[in-house]
């Protein structure tokens, strides 16, 4: 039963029937328009490549994938979804043409939009569509590379063995190693550590727990100067983006362990960092499915999981980029922050009396540094301070031997996207410096970045944290 209509207040029954039974009409409501594969409107949600993009609440909402996974009863711990043979496609994107054969391809086949740029975008193939959608292609004369070739042996591979992150673990009284990918009880353990093991700068808390109880746990690291300004960095809201909590501790380790080697205006932030935003996915991408992208919410229309948290904050909530249908990808829940995990952020900021002046959200992939707003293709009144600030640490990442990153607002560089949690901490939150950092890499592995990755992006990830610093402390 949806927690929407268990309140004990009559009347706030009553409306949420009525909520509820618009809803359900709405989602269950037939296409009644849609674009033809021929009219040159191909857009991207999220994962999902969309034709005709509208927004969420117009009754025509456009195609997006179900989940074909969660209808599956088989899938369990004991039966985890493999994806052998399973492929990622770099396919050119670079003319109306090209856009055509992608719309005709998504529409055709169960394929998953993973990423794109301005001249391509990369597209998840299933085993079973591979040959057919071959066809497609070389029929349609539109150019693309196998960055993947079985996506299974990419995930196999992606840790190393076992027996090696075994020797390395539990060396330093926590099991994080940032040579390996790590469960959930590994990274809690690890900030418990910190807490007692550096009680007089580190303080662990729980500011709620997932819809499966997970808790969400937060790590503040303060000098306790009254003057500090404060930075939130999260990591993990999209579960399979796993280099993002990877590189949160690694920041965290860099600022507890190494504390001294830290310049002064490091020392002098409040930091307060969660590094698994989704914990329930982040778990459900270890032991069930690799490619979880978000929560998991149970069913509310009886087949697919999960809600996009990326989706279900509360500023422009249900615009563009959104979708309210349960089984997408880019799922924004019934209301904005109906989600636990969204509204543990949400009541924490409202009771925190600290001086916050940067927002920092981690995901991957692509190299991207964004900033709002993601909601549409419009900029905030500082945009150029964001810009300025965006491209002084992309330099700076780069010189230090690390990746490049491409800078700009998410809305136009990336595409329109509402209900993020950057664009809500600028708008609703009024915090200046609000980014999303789309960390390694720009393809060739996607989601699955071998471990053997993780130090160099999280280097590079630190300097941009440690720019951020140094520029609300400094201008
Ligand atoms: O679509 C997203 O949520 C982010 N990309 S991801 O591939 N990691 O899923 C980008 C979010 C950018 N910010 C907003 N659109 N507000
Ligand atoms: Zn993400």
């Amino acid at each position: 039963m949806l927690p929407l209509i268990l309140s004990a207040d009559y009347r706030a029954v009553k409306v949420n029937v009525i909520v509820l039974i618009c809803i359900v009409i709405a989602v269950n409501a037939p296409l009644s328009s849609q674009a033809s594969p021929t009219t040159p409107t191909a857009d991207v949600q999220s994962d999902v490549l969309v034709i005709s993009p509208q927004p969420f609440e117009n009754s025509t909402e456009p195609e997006l994938l179900d989940n074909p996974r969660d209808e599956d009863e088989s899938v369990s711990t004991d039966h985890p979804v493999k994806y052998t043979g399973a492929q990622l496609w770099r396919i050119s994107y670079d003319d109306q043409v090209r856009k055509n054969a992608v719309a005709d391809l998504q529409h055709k086949f169960n394929v998953a939009m993973w990423n794109l740029n301005g001249t391509s975008v990369d597209m998840f193939l299933k085993k079973p569509v591979i040959a057919d959608a071959r066809k497609l292609l070389e029929n349609a004369k539109v150019p693309f590379d196998v960055v993947i070739d079985d996506l299974q042996h990419a995930i196999d591979t992606e840790n190393p063995p076992p027996e090696v992150i075994e020797q390395l673990q539990n060396r330093k009284g926590h099991r994080m190693t940032w040579s390996a990918y790590h469960r959930l009880s590994d990274i809690h353990g690890y900030l418990e550590y910190l807490a007692n093991t550096y009680p007089e700068i580190c303080s662990v808390q729980s500011i709620g727990n997932s819809i499966e109880g997970r808790p969400l746990l937060v790590l503040r690291i303060s000098n306790g100067n009254a003057k500090n300004k404060a930075v939130w960095i999260d990591g993990g809201i999209h579960a399979r983006e796993w280099i993002s909590p990877a590189t949160v501790t690694y920041i965290i380790d860099q600022l507890v362990e190494y504390r001294e080697d830290q310049p002064k205006y490091v020392q002098d932030i409040d930091w307060y960092i969660l590094p698994v935003a989704n914990p329930d996915g982040y778990e459900y991408t270890h032991l069930v499915d690799r490619l979880w992208r978000k929560n998991r919410r149970p069913s509310v229309n009886g087949r697919c999981h999960g809600v996009d948290l990326n989706r279900n904050f509360g500023y422009h909530w249900g615009e563009q980029g959104a979708s309210r249908q349960p089984c997408a990808e880019t799922f924004a829940g019934m209301s904005a922050f109906s989600e636990p995990e969204s509204l543990a952020q949400k009541n924490f900021f409202e009771r925190s009396g600290a001086d916050f002046q940067a927002f920092l959200s981690f995901h991957s992939y692509g190299q991207y540094i964004l900033y709002p707003w993601g909601y549409d293709r419009f900029v905030p009144p500082d945009h150029k301070e964001l810009d300025r600030l965006g491209r002084e640490a992309a330099v700076l990442m780069k010189k230090s031997g690390g990746a490049s990153y491409s800078v700009g607002p998410s809305g136009s560089l990336l595409y329109p996207a509402s209900g993020g949690s950057d664009d809500w901490g600028k708008g609703t939150l009024g915090i200046k410096y609000c980014y999303t950092i789309e960390l390694r890499d720009s393809g060739r592995t996607g989601f699955i970045l071998p471990a053997n990755q993780i130090i160099s992006t999280s280097k590079e990830a630190q300097i941009f944290a440690y720019k951020v610093a140094e520029t609300i402390t400094h201008g």
